[in-house]
């Protein structure tokens, strides 16, 4: 067995099922200690997401609200203008998210977008926010597009594990996706890239994906671990719910595997209670999106996530750009407006 401050690529499938398969308290005993090694245990990174092109996808992914396969109601979206994004950048950025995170409904880029797409990571970047986009799938002359303009992060996720891809996904391969991931990192952009759990996976499936992120070269410096949110209209909706000490143990064993990546408590935590959530943050989870909207569904507001912060003594992750005093001052108005009210309400009840 590894000790706590190893970053190994050698995980066997066996040795990530017998993470999986500890005493809860023994598991989240270790991933708290491996935890504590590379990071401060109180602090969590914070993300916005925005859609900047919406819906129409020709992707047949069996989760997503955006996929032309299915209906579920959503308006399609042309390609944000660039000066709306930044408008949305700014509002985050005041709020108090120190990375933005932009996804597109995309297949890949097309050259057309191209511009436009480098104009928004050049605004974000002026802002003096960390930059990430999700566009789907990349050549590596479109990567090191991207990193000349300044991107921080691309996200790309490898959602599952190999053996269970083919019945989520099966207009682009599993080998694609780890093509875009190599032309991401030989561009010298950092990798975000994770799953989503609850799609009727097996637990080897679970395991099976955390094997293929953390034996990469490299692990990707951010690692969304993503509930599945079951929207209406797509194969997914009746998805039976993953049991909650499964998702956590998930979080877990990521952090056990990939010390020094954040982990993302990602989509889904509109339908997780605070207790739950203070569980994955213990479990090693030290990132989540943050604002009333994940790209095209409810996360929870703002707010609840200061207030819930603030009940567990958890500071917001700092960004260069951002002196301490701004940062508080953002959050700490956001507690207070919370509280205000909160107290209107009482009193007109
Ligand atoms: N179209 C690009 C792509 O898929 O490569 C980027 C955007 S796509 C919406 C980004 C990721 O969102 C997907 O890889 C998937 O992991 C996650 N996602 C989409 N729908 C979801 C859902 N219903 N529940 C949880 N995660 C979801
Ligand atoms: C990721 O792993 N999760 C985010 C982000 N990367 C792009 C997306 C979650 C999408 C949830 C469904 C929706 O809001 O459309
Ligand atoms: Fe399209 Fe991305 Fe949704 Fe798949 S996950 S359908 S590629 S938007």
């Amino acid at each position: 067995m590894s000790n706590l401050t190893d970053v190994r690529h050698d995980w066997t499938l066996k040795e990530v099922n017998a993470l999986f398969a500890m005493p809860f308290n023994d598991l989240l005993f270790k991933a708290q200690s491996v935890h504590r090694q590379h990071f401060d245990p109180n602090e969590v990174q914070v993300s916005t997401l925005l859609s900047i092109k919406t819906g129409a996808c020709p992707e047949d992914c069996s989760y997503c609200p955006q996929s032309a396969h299915y209906h579920t109601g959503l308006d399609r979206e042309r390609l944000m203008e660039v000066e709306k994004v930044l408008s949305s950048a700014r509002d985050a950025k005041k709020a108090g998210s120190t990375r933005f995170c932009m996804g597109a409904a995309w297949r890949n880029p097309k050259d057309r977008d191209m511009p436009y797409i480098i104009e928004m990571i050049k605004g974000v970047k002026a802002l003096g926010l960390e930059s990430c986009m999700t566009l789907g799938m990349l050549t590596s002359e479109q990567a090191m597009m991207l990193k000349d303009a300044g991107l921080d992060y691309y996200n790309h996720n490898l959602d599952t594990s190999p053996e269970f891809y083919g019945e989520i996904i099966t207009t682009r391969t599993y080998q694609d996706r780890l093509n875009t991931l190599d032309n991401v990192r030989d561009s010298g952009m950092k990798i975000c890239s994770g799953g989503i759990v609850g799609m009727g996976e097996s637990a080897n499936d679970r395991s099976g994906l955390l094997l293929q992120l953390a034996n990469l070269e490299t692990h990707p410096e951010s690692v969304p671990i993503n509930m599945l949110v079951k929207v209406e209209g797509t194969p997914m909706a009746e998805q039976e719910d993953l049991e909650p000490f499964e998702f956590i143990r998930t979080i877990a064993v990521a952090r056990i595997m990939m010390p020094k990546s954040h982990v993302r408590l990602s989509a889904g935590r509109e339908a997780m209670n605070e207790q739950m959530q203070a569980l994955c943050f213990h479990a090693g989870a030290n990132s989540i999106f943050y604002g009333e909207k994940l790209l095209t569904t409810p996360n929870p507001e703002a707010n609840q996530d200061m207030k819930l912060f603030a009940k567990l003594g958890i500071n917001t992750e700092k960004y260069e750009g951002f002196s301490d005093e701004a940062h508080e001052s953002v959050l700490l108005d956001k507690v207070r407006e919370q509280e205000e009210s909160k107290m209107y309400y009482d009193a007109t009840a």
